[in-house]
């Protein structure tokens, strides 16, 4: 088929995430059709630098041989087994084992699902679970934050915070959400430490208000990713531990974006210093390559859930697929071998951090904030009282078309655009991806005069 013929076949029978159907139908969509190292081309042979790594999946970009061979020979051998009724399979053992080695100290287990989503599910079935068993029935709240996302199943979507979505459906009547730690947007007056404080302290006081015996868990994404790279002031997971110190409720870390690698160290918990109970993962843990999430489970919580006797109801066919299981441990692997997440910490992200922070400098930019391998720009007209351009988010929509058209995947969330480039970026690419973003600036504010 054909570019058009493509678009027409696409409009009449495929249903896209996230999407506008109205719009989609005028504009048409970009039909992908090759991607190598950190470029991804479209069917018109324009090529781009993917700022994106795909959907913050393809960390190691589009050309690693080794995971799509281990991929391949693994379906040739033993294309799929599952892990119920007593079964197993080596792939799955020895992930396992390699992801015990890469995690925090005292998180060695792992329940393995098809994606993200279905990883938080399971977090609140694990939660569910452990507080029964030890006959605390009544712990069942899990506390998240406003504006976070953990998934599109009614589960994730029930944790996440945001309000769009709760209106499409109806969310799950025993989760309550607190501030998120979004100073650009909510601090106001307050300078960014003391708003981390305030941030965390609305936990405090939902934990109280709730009663601490009511309540099961609290998840947060370690920096909000979809929510626009919402970086914490360096105040606020500090007080989060203070907070949680004082009661006897688990931690759920959503590691889906920033675990293996983003922050320049494994897991953002390990950037924080943060001790989670569980913790989410999906997408880069097989470069994107193959379906693959699951969630990684601490000695405390795991002791409970496999002495205390009787099944745990759950599970999912792909639970443990072994060609996802060995996608992983290929994409480990590379990380291990060619020290990534090291050249992240020491070269490339504080590169990043050097160039990205110029485009503060740029008259509609209202903050450039950047960590490990994200960045997030905020649209503004006005730059000392942080004011948008409108309500409809115009100038992040055009920013973002623009970059597109200047050869950068960019994103933008309302009016903060976003990256999050592959690891495997070098200085020189993140020059040009500096460069790219300027034009894209420039153009937005010439088409904003
Ligand atoms: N938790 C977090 C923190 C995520 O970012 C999920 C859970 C769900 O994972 P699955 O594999 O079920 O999609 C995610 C996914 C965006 C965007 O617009 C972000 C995600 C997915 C799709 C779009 O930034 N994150």
């Amino acid at each position: 088929m054909n570019k058009t013929e493509l678009q027409q076949q696409d409009r009449k029978h495929l249903l896209h995430p996230f999407t506008d159907f109205h719009d989609l139908g005028r504009q048409g969509t970009r039909v992908i059709t090759r991607a190598e190292g950190a470029y991804i081309t479209d069917i018109d042979g324009h090529r781009m630098l993917d700022g994106m790594s795909g959907l913050w999946c393809c960390n190691l970009g589009y050309s690693r041989r080794e995971i799509s061979d281990a991929i391949y020979e693994q379906l040739n051998t033993l294309p799929f087994y599952n892990s119920f009724f007593q079964c197993t399979t080596a792939p799955a053992i020895e992930l396992a084992d390699a992801l015990a080695e890469v995690t925090p100290a005292a998180i060695n287990n792992v329940f393995f699902t098809g994606s993200g989503s279905e990883a938080n599910d399971t977090n609140l079935r694990i939660i569910r679970r452990f507080w029964d068993l030890q006959d605390r029935p009544e712990k069942r709240i899990v506390i998240s934050r406003k504006n976070g996302y953990h998934g599109s199943t009614i589960a994730g979507a029930s944790l996440g915070g945001m309000s769009g979505m709760h209106k499409q459906f109806q969310p799950l009547d025993y989760i309550e959400h607190v501030q998120q730690p979004y100073w650009f947007a909510e601090g106001g007056d307050m300078s960014p430490e003391e708003f981390g404080i305030y941030a965390a302290r609305t936990l405090d006081e939902k934990i109280q208000e709730l009663g601490p015996e009511n309540v099961a868990a609290f998840i947060a994404e370690p920096i909000q990713g979809a929510g626009g790279v919402v970086i914490p002031p360096e105040t606020y997971w500090p007080e989060v531990r203070k907070v949680l110190g004082q009661y006897d409720i688990l931690l759920v870390m959503d590691e889906v974006i920033f675990g293996f690698g983003r922050t320049g160290a494994w897991f953002g918990a390990d950037y924080y210093g943060m001790k989670p109970d569980l913790m989410t993962f999906a997408k880069a843990v097989t470069n994107g390559y193959f379906p693959l999430g699951g969630t990684l489970v601490n000695d405390r919580v795991a002791e409970v859930i496999k002495s205390k006797g009787g099944e745990f109801t759950h599970g999912y066919t792909y639970s443990a697929h072994p060609a996802a299981c060995m996608a992983g441990l290929a994409t480990i692997n590379i990380l291990r071998n060619e020290k990534i997440i090291d050249t992240v910490r020491d070269v490339t992200g504080p590169y990043l951090a050097k160039r990205w922070a110029e485009l503060a400098d740029h008259p509609i930019v209202g903050e450039a904030r950047s960590l490990g391998m994200v960045g997030a720009l905020e649209l503004v007209k006005d730059k000392p009282s942080r004011a948008r351009f409108d309500e409809d988010c115009t100038a992040g929509a055009m920013c973002r078309d623009l970059s597109i058209k200047n050869g950068l995947v960019m994103r933008a969330t309302g009016d903060t655009m976003i990256i999050a480039p592959p690891l495997i970026i070098t200085t020189e690419q993140v020059d040009e991806l500096v460069e790219k973003a300027w034009r894209a600036l420039d153009g937005t504010a010439a088409a904003l005069a």
